[in-house]
């Protein structure tokens, strides 16, 4: 415990524990982890796609890091502070679906202007299609890059039920919980 105090006060844990639904061993438990690979207490960007690369071994999960560390790294300083990483992990692992898809909003909502547009959703299924070495399905099917673009657009228009050109927070929720083939596809389901 005295160890921990580098990374997180006792105010932290605190805080953690009311706003997520890690419990205490957990966290513990990720603290450890957390501190294998940055003994330095940060995570940065290179050592966000080292840890990526382990799991994705045939894919480049550089763009998709881009995207991912600037949802962690709440405070733009560049660096993912344990406590940062706690709050993201609080919500990835809550067993509230609509936590989870207003946090997976925030990587698609890439402009933060509280809308998915096209484009955006465009840069975050190639990145993943890079990610995962080019083998995402949308529907069911493996797709080649090719038809990225056009299951992108399938998907879209599918998620903006009022038909505006955008996808807003409720209709991105609403529809991730009605297709969750669309939601597994986009790796919003675990
Ligand atoms: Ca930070
Ligand atoms: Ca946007
Ligand atoms: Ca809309």
């Amino acid at each position: 415990m005295a160890d921990e105090k580098r990374l997180l006060s006792e105010e932290d844990v605190h805080y953690i524990l009311r706003n997520s639904f890690l419990v205490e061993e957990e966290m513990r438990q990720w603290y450890d982890n957390f501190q294998v690979d940055c003994p330095d207490g940060r995570l940065d960007k290179p050592r966000l796609i080292e840890m990526y690369r382990k799991f994705y071994k045939k894919g480049s999960p550089e763009e998709f890091c881009d995207l991912l560390f600037r949802v962690l790294d709440r405070d733009g300083n560049g660096t993912v502070e344990f406590m940062e990483f706690l709050l993201a992990l609080g919500v990835m692992t809550s067993s509230d679906p609509n936590e989870r898809l207003k946090w997976a909003f925030r990587l698609f909502d890439i402009n933060q202007n509280g809308f998915i547009e096209q484009s955006e959703m465009v840069s975050v299924v190639s990145a993943l299609y890079e990610m995962l070495g080019r083998h995402l399905s949308i529907d069911g099917e493996e797709e080649g890059e090719e038809d990225m673009a056009s299951a992108v657009e399938n998907a879209f228009s599918r998620m903006d039920i009022n038909q505006d050109g955008q996808i807003s927070q409720d209709e991105f929720i609403e529809i991730c919980k009605k297709v969750p083939r669309l939601a597994r596809a986009l790796k919003l389901d675990r």
